[in-house]
């Protein structure tokens, strides 16, 4: 966010010149007009009676803090934090095993071996932007949520029949995870990241301070085995990504075509560029042995004077941010940032660009003025867009075929509406906005500052995530939603399609290896068990939960011991979770309903340790604890 805005301020002056239009249009502000009854009956579906549902699920990111969050939306209640990249105090994420096997096993060797020498198994923060579900043609089918860490490379996903992290897996090669999306046809399939930040193609320190040895990685994931299929070298750096409805082509945004090492010259050309991934050709050329294999990966030159088949180049003004593919299946939004101008691509003349020398800027078919800092765009479904104008805390509705028509030479204004959000916006979405169901009803205006909209909570203010109703011309905001750092994006999904389940299978795989553990040790932890296994100084202790108890009051190991503590929740009761803390010695942990979870931890304290449940599960739950005895060395 601190890279926009710098680099918005630093060519602001620049800027206000070239876009008179936007500057007279941005007085213009909408906010005054009375409420219709249309938009009254709006704002009462956000403000839910208790007890009423949620039509929408909202997929929150949260930038440096790492989770992904998940929304009841219209209302915008916060209905429950996923730990991804974080570490989670209250459900043991990053402490467990069952956690820690995630946050570990994606690991290159690399990473694994300079963690060790920090003391670490894994990083304890992340970067998330770009939370994403994966597609069936062309819309969502509520299997997984993928999503990028910027911080340390890394793409992760979540299961949405239990909402957890399944799989983390660090992207060799590339530096910088941030645009991320999932192929939209004809299933995910892909997943697509970009490497934002340039860095020599081997990063072992031969190369340092010589810029024009850098490259930049775009990657491509099996979403089903969340194993890396190729990657591509470009030619510049890489920033957001989108993927058409055909499922031909990926794109990707570059604001740094000049490969600058800093902000002068990052900034320096007028014209930087998207590539365009042809994912035919590029199957065919590692299919034909074109790459070269580096850290296990597949990788394909697709650099510009490749005469190659594999990419393309499209110059767009001028330092391009997001990109967003229309619902119309046709037409992809490119958002100007240091430009006013949002450039619209038509995916249908694609083709033409790969089979012969055309002009790469052929493809582009709209190039509409809309005011300041454009970041981001969503869709109504209806052949309408909204952008985000960062410098003038605006959304702006526009429409793609009055655009294509201006671009065209006819006398037509394509913008139909603006309205003031509170403050510069980032991303913002729309009910089903990323996928052919987009249906037009609410948009999501995700702002980066909220300064005096909510009582002062100290120089660290929330951020401000603004309500809109779409369903006419008029924009309304009908909500303000504060929220910690920083959601970048969000997702907006119709109920019907997310499905989770309220009790675990005691198959999951999740604790696969507690599982053959206890078969090695005897222990049934389908059944209430309560073992404690002496292995040399390894001492598994095997205990159940049942509101409000746990199967064991006590248990005894050696100091130095290395204690490995497995609980099952015997509960099959919706939203009777346990858990187990065991005082003074930093260790807390969530066992949902019949979940088994284990954590290992040297047992150098002796005494008594109480251990207790901290999920609140019975009216008897204070009472849910027992004792944890450590003999002293040489008792
Ligand atoms: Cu625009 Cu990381 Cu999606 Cu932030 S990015 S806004
Ligand atoms: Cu079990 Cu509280």
């Amino acid at each position: 966010m601190s890279d926009h805005e710098n680099k918005l301020n630093v060519t602001r002056r620049g800027l206000l010149g070239a876009t008179a239009t936007g500057a007279v249009l941005a007085g213009t502000g909408l906010g005054s007009t009375l409420m219709t009854a249309r938009q009254a009956s709006a704002a009462a579906k956000v403000n839910l009676e208790p007890g009423e549902l949620d039509e929408y699920y909202g997929f929150w990111s949260s930038g440096q803090t790492g989770e992904l969050r998940i929304m009841g939306f219209p209302s915008m209640r916060e209905l429950m934090r996923v730990p991804v990249f974080n570490r989670c105090s209250a459900t043991g994420w990053g402490q467990t095993n069952e956690s820690l096997k995630i946050l570990t096993e994606g690991l290159t060797e690399e990473t694994k071996a300079f963690l060790a020498k920090q003391g670490k198994k894994t990083y304890d923060n992340g970067d998330l932007h770009h939370p994403h579900m994966s597609f069936t043609d062309g819309t969502y089918d509520g299997r997984y949520l993928f999503m990028n860490d910027k911080a340390n490379t890394r793409v992760a996903r979540v299961r949405c029949d239990v909402m957890k992290c399944d799989k983390i897996i660090e992207i060799p090669n590339a530096h910088d995870i941030h645009g991320m999306r999932p192929q939209k046809y004809p299933r995910t399939g892909y997943v697509f990241a970009n490497g934002e930040h340039e860095g020599p193609l081997v990063n072992d320190g031969t190369i340092l301070d010589k810029p024009e040895e850098y490259v930049n990685i775009f990657t491509a994931i099996d979403g089903d085995t969340m194993e890396i299929a190729w990657q591509v070298i470009v030619s510049g750096n890489l920033d957001n990504t989108d993927c058409d409805y055909q499922g031909n082509y990926a794109f990707s945004t570059s604001y740094n075509s000049e490969m600058g090492m800093n902000l002068a010259e990052m900034t320096e050309n007028e014209l930087d560029h998207v590539v365009i991934f042809n994912l035919k050709e590029i199957e065919a050329g590692i299919e034909a042995g074109d790459y070269q294999e580096l850290n296990g990966v597949k990788v394909i030159d697709g650099r510009k004077g490749q005469n190659k088949k594999y990419t393309r180049y499209v110059p767009i003004p001028n330092s391009p941010h997001g990109i967003n593919t229309a619902p119309d299946g046709k037409h992809v939004c490119i958002n100007g940032k240091l430009s006013p101008t949002v450039s619209i691509m038509d995916v249908t003349k694609l083709d033409a660009l790969f089979e012969s020398d055309a002009d790469p800027r052929s493809c582009i078919v709209g190039e509409p003025q809309l005011g300041l800092g454009p970041l981001h765009t969503a869709y109504d479904g209806q052949g309408n867009a909204f952008t985000t104008l960062f410098l003038d805390s605006q959304v702006v509705k526009w429409n793609i075929e009055k655009a294509i028509k201006a671009y065209a030479g006819e006398d037509v204004d394509p913008i139909i509406s603006k309205v003031d959000v509170h403050y510069q916006p980032g991303h913002n979405s729309t009910s089903m906005g990323e996928t052919k169901e987009a249906d037009g009803k609410w948009l999501i205006s995700m702002n980066k500052f909220s300064k005096d909209r909510f009582i002062n909570t100290g120089p660290l203010k929330p951020e401000n995530e603004q309500l809109i109703d779409i369903s006419t011309d008029e924009m309304k905001v009908v909500h303000d939603g504060p929220t910690f750092a920083e959601p970048h994006d969000s997702i907006i999904v119709r109920r019907d399609i997310v499905n989770p389940v309220n009790v675990w299978d005691r198959n999951d795989p999740t604790w696969e290896d507690a599982r053959k553990q206890a078969e090695a040790d005897g222990v049934d932890l389908d059944w209430g068990h309560e073992e404690v296994i002496r292995d040399g100084n390894k001492v598994r202790v095997y205990m159940s939960s049942v509101a409000p108890e746990f199967s064991m009051e006590k248990f005894t190991v050696k100091q130095g011991d290395e204690v490995t503590l497995y609980v099952t929740n015997m509960d099959d009761v919706d939203d009777v979770t346990h858990g187990i803390t065991i005082s003074n010695y930093g260790i807390a942990m969530e066992i949902g309903p019949q979940a088994t979870a284990s954590v290992t931890f040297t047992a150098d304290r002796p005494g008594v340790h109480w251990y207790y449940c901290q999920w609140f599960c019975h009216a008897l739950h204070m009472e849910m604890r027992g004792r944890m005895f450590v003999e002293p060395q040489g008792a």
